[in-house]
Formats: structure tokens, sequence, C-alpha cells
């Protein structure tokens, strides 16, 4: 069942009711001002930290799920009804409801009793402020005499403390209204630099700013009580619950038609006014007035619409491909490109599973996303892996997080997930393979933020690779540390503090437990290295990694193959895990993905074998499980893994983020078809037919889908910041279809289902713009290339001598060789 339809021409998916599933949410906001935003308008903004300097209150875990946001109501003096054109809060029975999330923006239509109204939601570029342009029309023959109150419950900026520590912030709550402006001012006194604003371009018939004032002590946001007896009491908040609420008046002509925008917005005191203003202790007003004056003019408001779709149009426009498929094409082309977008600017923080309040960035999380964002923000995603680096330990390994605004490496969480370094030797040479900037890797970066520790990013790659090397078990495979990819198989015996919420001790003081994952992850690593010497024409290197790579796949294929597919792990005692001889948990997804990615078994036969028990074992009509039987009870030798049921995240669910691995691996073995059907089990819009069972968003992809043990299959959960999203677009773009950067040159090899007979694409790839044309003669993946007509050798195209605009590439597939 569907709750709308994906309108690809204006790139935006379009709900046509209210109770969806589950809130569907977009975001607003792509440098530093960011909003969530639900399809009934629920959702907050924050300003660079979704934590410490959020705007708008928004209450996580709440009933309803999704109140508190950027609400509207509409008032009809003459019958005294009033109504929520966005349906939340108040919920009135709309005759028509529409929300278009679209890529930074988001529309909320309806009509009720003859009214239509229309609010867009969007932050323009180069803004750290909002604008909701609501457009209000009467469709009746009478004349409409109605009041409108647009509504917004602060937030005391930190949201940690916000939600917590009311004895203080029932106290320190201060607003100021002047000229048509509100001006949230607490924390002006001790900070005295940061303020917000809200205003509106019709002039205030009245306001609030104390919640209790407009709500009512015992009403809530469906029914406020300003809102039902028509008027606001022009409240000044002195602690307790600040809010910003504008009523305006709305008399319309039959027929007529009027706009009013209202702007939320954050701003800063300079430094130097912070230090002068000290003695007095303002908020500089002044500064927000020029901004007020230029986005409550109409003509204002519809250029920075502009402006944020040429921005986007712009990115998007790198890559953009047309398939046999139309989900494929919708995703690549607009949603999954979009995702990455969002990960990139949001991590692991905001989303309606992520608090704002939890963790700050992932070393592992963050590099992979740039897998899915370098093509589209290369300068960006050069600098975000200098960021990254830098939180590595002069050990060559790394704090599993760190802080966006400290940029500093998070001592709680701690460094020994054993696989982390290695994903930024991946992630670096994802970037140079984008954009041949090798200069990156002399860039002196510090290990652990510490001044003085500054080395060649290029060093930081090698120790990562050292840090492997010097920490292997009793088999000779990687130490798995704390964890691998799968957080929470924790097969060490760390000591638990009491009061953790899971426990991760077995009492024995356990230091050998071993992943075959890693292993797989050292050769696939040992390998990027190798080909990254070769182009830096390294020659010493070159041979040392690929020595690094040999010396270990035959440990994997020896102590990590288990017959039929590749092990997980050893555990502490020395045993096995994801093992036919195991009870429970006897196959795991992420061994066979990596170690085949790592080209471990392709000639002997164990990669073909790997991939057909993944079919038999873990393969479901919703995806592939992350293992299989999952655990029953829990395991303290496993620890957090099995603190699940079996389905849900890492035990036993549709783990989306490891689908993709398979998919690769399929294409390494030739399988297009097998690949692009795993493709379409897990994506989004194929999905989006089944909306009641998948239940989030249908145009983004959800870190899992219960898997086939759990009484609620095919449900998903944890959508949006996900690691999924690059996954997914790499395996897509650059496996299926095959369009590849490389070292020296962009590279086509596709490997898509027998059925497809073209494919075209046109992808900026070294400021050059390739014009792709792909075309199947014959079965198989043989592929022949023309550039410009001449036939090359190999599938990777030269770079053209510089400033060459454009390159024409025509291939054919399955060409008999
Ligand atoms: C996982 C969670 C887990 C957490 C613990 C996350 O990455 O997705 O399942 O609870 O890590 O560290
Ligand atoms: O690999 C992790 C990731 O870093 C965070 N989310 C969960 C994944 C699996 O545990």
């Amino acid at each position: 069942m569907r709750y709308g339809y994906f309108d690809d021409k204006t790139r935006e998916y379009v709900i046509t009711r209210p109770d969806t599933p589950l809130p569907w949410f977009n975001y607003l906001g792509c440098e530093e001002y960011f909003g969530l935003i639900s399809h009934t308008a629920g959702g907050y903004s924050f300003y660079k930290d979704a934590r410490l300097r959020r705007l708008i209150r928004y209450r996580y875990n709440n009933a309803p799920m999704d109140i508190g946001g950027r609400y509207i109501y509409l008032r009809d003096k003459a019958t005294g009804t009033y109504w929520s054109p966005t349906w939340m809060p108040v919920r009135r029975q709309l005759d028509t409801f529409t929300c278009r999330h679209g890529i930074g923006t988001t529309t909320i239509a309806s009509t009720f009793v003859g009214i239509s109204a229309e609010v867009l939601y969007f932050v323009p570029m180069g803004q750290n402020l909002e604008i909701w342009r609501l457009r209000v029309k009467n469709l009746r023959d009478t004349p409409a005499n109605l009041m409108s109150f647009a509504s917004v419950e602060f937030c005391l900026w930190d949201a940690n403390d916000d939600a917590t520590n009311f004895q203080r912030n029932y106290n320190v709550g201060e607003v100021e209204v002047l000229d048509n402006v509100i001006y949230h001012k607490t924390e002006y006194r001790e900070r005295r630099n940061h303020f917000a604003y809200f205003t509106s371009s019709a002039p205030m018939k009245a306001f609030d700013t104390q919640r209790e004032n407009f709500l009512g002590v015992f009403n809530g946001w469906d029914s406020p009580q300003a809102v039902a007896k028509g008027a606001c009491s022009n409240s000044i908040a002195h602690g307790w619950a600040p809010v910003g609420v504008i009523q305006s008046e709305l008399i319309l002509a039959p027929g007529e038609e009027r706009e009013v925008i209202f702007l939320l917005g954050y701003m800063e005191n300079p430094n130097e006014e912070k230090f002068e203003d000290q003695a007095k202790q303002v908020i500089n007003k002044s500064r927000a007035l020029p901004l007020i004056k230029q986005f409550t003019q109409a003509g204002e408001v519809q250029s920075a619409l502009e402006n944020l779709h040429h921005y986007w149009d712009a990115l998007f426009s790198r890559f953009q491909v047309t398939t046999p498929d139309e989900h494929a094409n919708r995703m690549i082309n607009i949603w999954n490109a979009y995702q990455c977008m969002v990960t990139f600017n949001m991590s692991r923080s905001a989303s309606g599973f992520e608090t704002g309040i939890g963790r700050g960035m992932g070393f592992r999380d963050s590099t992979q996303d740039l897998f899915g964002f370098v093509h589209m923000v290369p300068e960006r995603a050069r600098q975000r892996l200098l960021d990254i680096a830098a939180t590595q330990l002069e050990t060559g390994g790394a704090y599993h997080q760190y802080q966006p605004l400290t940029k500093r490496g998070n001592d709680a969480v701690g460094s020994n997930f054993n696989d982390d370094p290695l994903w930024l030797i991946l992630s670096v040479c994802a970037y140079i393979k984008e954009t041949g900037d090798r200069g990156v890797l002399d860039e002196l970066v510090s290990y652990d933020s510490k001044p003085g520790s500054e080395q060649p990013l290029y060093e930081h790659l090698q120790r990562a690779i050292q840090y492997i090397l010097e920490r292997t078990g009793p088999h000779g495979l990687p130490l798995i540390g704390r964890a691998d990819w799968n957080d929470c198989l924790n097969l060490n015996c760390f000591s638990s503090e009491p009061g953790e919420s899971f426990q991760t001790t077995t009492g024995k003081d356990g230091k050998v437990a071993e992943s075959v994952f890693i292993g797989g992850m050292l050769v696939l690593a040992a390998h990027e290295m190798a080909e990254l010497a070769d182009y830096l024409g390294n020659k010493k290197d070159v041979d040392f990694y690929n020595k690094v790579a040999a010396d270990m796949e035959p440990i994997v294929t020896s102590h990590g193959w288990d017959g039929e597919w590749f092990r997980r792990a050893y555990d502490d005692y020395g045993n096995p895990v994801g093992s036919a001889t195991c009870k429970e948990g006897q196959i795991f997804i992420e061994p066979q993905g990596m170690c085949v990615m790592a080209g471990i078994g392709l000639k002997d036969g164990k990669a073909e074998k790997a991939l057909q028990s993944v079919e038999k074992r873990l393969a479901t009509e919703h995806g592939i499980v992350v293992n299989n039987p999952g655990y029953t009870q829990y395991y303290l030798h496993l620890g957090e893994i099995s603190s699940y049921p079996p389905g849900y995240k890492e035990n036993g669910s549709v783990f989306c983020h490891t689908n993709p691995w398979i998919m690769i691996s399929e294409t390494k073995l030739g399988h297009g078809d097998k690949a692009f059907d795993y493709y379409k089990r897990i994506c989004p819009s194929v999905r989006e037919a089944i909306s009641e069972v998948h239940r989030t968003e249908p145009y983004v992809y959800a870190q899992t889908i219960a898997g086939k043990e759990a009484p609620t299959k095919g449900e998903a959960k944890n959508s949006w910041l996900t690691g999924t999203a690059a996954w997914n677009f790499v395996a897509i773009t650059q496996y299926i279809l095959g369009i590849r950067p490389t070292f020296t040159g962009l590279s086509v090899q596709p490997v898509f289902p027998e059925s497809w007979k073209e494919v075209t694409a046109s992808r900026l790839f070294r400021d050059v713009k390739y014009d792709i044309h792909i075309q199947r003669v014959g079965p198989g993946n043989a592929v022949e290339t023309f550039v410009e007509g001449r036939k090359i050798e190999t599938p990777v195209i030269p770079l053209p001598p510089p400033g060459t605009a454009c390159v024409k590439v025509e291939v054919k597939v399955g060409s008999p060789k």
C-alpha cells in the first residue's frame, strides 16, 4: 500500500494522506543551519550542533510520536472553527492534504472549509534562517475573515539540559518583543553571543511568548486556548517555557490569495561586540534587521528558493543516469544522492531516531559516508578526511567517535574498534580516485589532535595497516578489539561498569578474540595501498602491501573458512563464531561480503560457495539478514549482539548497510541479475508499494529491516542516517553500472542484468563531463570500449588532455571477445 507517489520531475515525494505509518521526515538546510521536518510540520532546527545550539524544542519518544515543530493555525472568525493546514497538531479531518518532501524543501498544503492553505519551508543558501511561506486562498464565494497563529516552542539551546535540568531551566528563559519581532534571548547573560528571532511579513495583531498563556496549563498543541478564543494575550515569558506565537489577520475577498512569510533565524554577535557589550549584556538586534527586511519580501524568497534549486541541480547533475529501471534511476539521480548528502551533514546526529544529543561523528561512519558524496562535494570531502585523520592515534588506531565542534576524539567511547583505521585507507583512496588530488597525502595531520604530532596523511594510512599487523591472534587473524564493523559483536572481556545497560564481561581477562572480517578487510585495504603506491610510483610500498595481502589471504582461507562460507570470528575462548558447528549464529553476512570484495576465494570457488550460502541461508524477500539463526538468549561471551531479540538490529535483521557488499561481490563473480535482484529487495522506491509493512520513508534507506525471525518481518527502523546510503550508491553506480573512478581514470565495466539493453550516463569526473552510452550486444559482461569513436584496450578511459570539456564513451557489453 502506498501513502503517496514519487514526482520525479519536481524531485519530490508527494504524501497524499497525513496518517502515514510513521512520521516521514525531510531535512532543511545544507550548510550551517539545519532542520528536520516531518510531513505534518513536526521537527526542530539547530545551528551547527544539534545538541548545543538547538532553536526549536522537540521531545523524543513522545506520544503522539511527532509533536512539536513549525505549526500554523488558521481560525475562521465567523464560526470559531480552527485547524492546522499541516494537519498536526489539531488533526481536523481535512478535505485535501498533500506534503511534498523535496530536496531541501517541504511544502504542506490542504483545503478545509473552502480555504486552501500551503506552507513552504526551506533554508536559503548562505543564511542561518528558515523561511515558512504561507499562502492562503479563499475558495468561497463570500469573504473570509481569518486569523493565523504561527508558533514555535523555543529550546533553551542545550537540548540535553533542556530536556532534563528543569530546576534551572524553568528560571532562565527570556524574550523581548520589539517592532514585529520576537527575540529569544535565553543564555545571552552568560554567553552574550547568540539569540533567535521569529517574525513575519504581516503586522502582528498580537503575540504570545509564554507557552502557558498560549496553550493554557492543561491544554496541548492540538487545542491552544488562545487559538480557541481567537486572541493571544501579548504575554512576555519570564522563565518557564518561552514560545514565539505570531497572530495575524487575514481578511480575504472571494477568490483572493494572500502570502505571509514567517522567518525563524539564528544570530550571533561577533566576538568584538560580545566583548564590548559585556557590561550591557545585550543581544545586537540590529544585526538581524537587514535579513528580516530582505527575507520578508516575496521576490527575495522566490529567488532564494531558485538559488537553492540551482545548488542541488549542480550537485546532482554531476552524475545522472538512464537505465531501464525507474527505481534505479530515481534513487541514483535523486534520493540516494540526497541521502548521501544528508549523512554528510548529519553523520548520525539528528533524525527521527537519533536525538541530536547522543554520539558525535563516528570514525567508521564518516569515512564510509564519504563514498557517497565525494563526487558531489570533493572539497568538503577533503576537509572531512583531514578532520577525521587528526583523531587517529599514534599507534595507528583511532577514536571510534569524535565531536564535530571540538574535533577531538571521544575518550568515553575509546579507540579499540579494530576495523576503524582501515576505513580511513578506503576513504582516502576513494577521494584520490575521484579527484586525482594526490597532494592530500602530503598534508600534515596531527595524531589525537595533539599539536606537534603532525605527519603526512600518507603516514597515517601506513600506520593504520601497521596497527592491524601488530595485533593478530592465535590463528594469525587480526584481533577484533572491542568490536569490528558489527559494533555489537563484543567478543572480548571488558569489565563493564555497574549500571551499564548491557554487560560485556565474561569474567575472563580476554584479549584473543579474532575477526575474519578484519582479515578480509586488511586484504582489501592492503590492495588499495598497493595500488595507491603504484600510482605514486613507490615500488617499495607496492611490494610491501602486496605482501601484506598475500600473507593474510591464506590465513583467511584456512582458519577463516568453514567449508561452505567464511567464518565470522574466533571468540575469546578460541571457538569459532559464524560456523556450522555453532548452535546459533552459524553464518554471518559481513565476512562473505568483505572477503569476496577483497578478491579472496575468487579462483578456488570459495567466493562462489560463500555467496550461494548467503542466498540459501540469509537472503529473504526483504533483503539479506546479517546472521542466522539469530541468538535466542543473551551470551556474555558474545555481548550486545545477543541483547537483541532474533530478527532485530545486529542480531538477524536485514542490516541494510551490508547488503551492497553482497551486491558488489555478486558483480565480482559476474552475476548482474543476482546483484540487481538484491539491490531491488531493499530499494526504498521498490518497497514504496509495501509502505504499510516497511513503515519508514519510502524515499530513503533505513538502517535495518526486521529479519525473517522477527514477528514484524519487513518493518524498517532507523531511517535516514545510515552507511546504507553510501554503500548502495557505490554498489549500483560503481559495480552494477560499473562506472567507477580509479586512480588513473574513469572505468566503465558494467555487470548489469541480461535483460538490460541500454544505459546512458553523464558523469563529471575531474572537471570533465563523460557522456557514456552503454549498449548490450550479447550475453555476459565482456566489454569493448570506444572513446570518441576510437577503440581502447582497457575499460579505464585515459584522462583527456587538459582543457577537455567533454568525452564521449561507447561501451558494448557482451561483446564476443
Ligand atoms: C549500533 C547499536 C548499538 C550501539 C552500541 C550502534 O552502532 O547500531 O545497535 O547499540 O552501536 O555501541
Ligand atoms: O558498523 C556500525 C556503524 O558504525 C554504526 N551503526 C551500526 C553498524 C553495525 O554495528
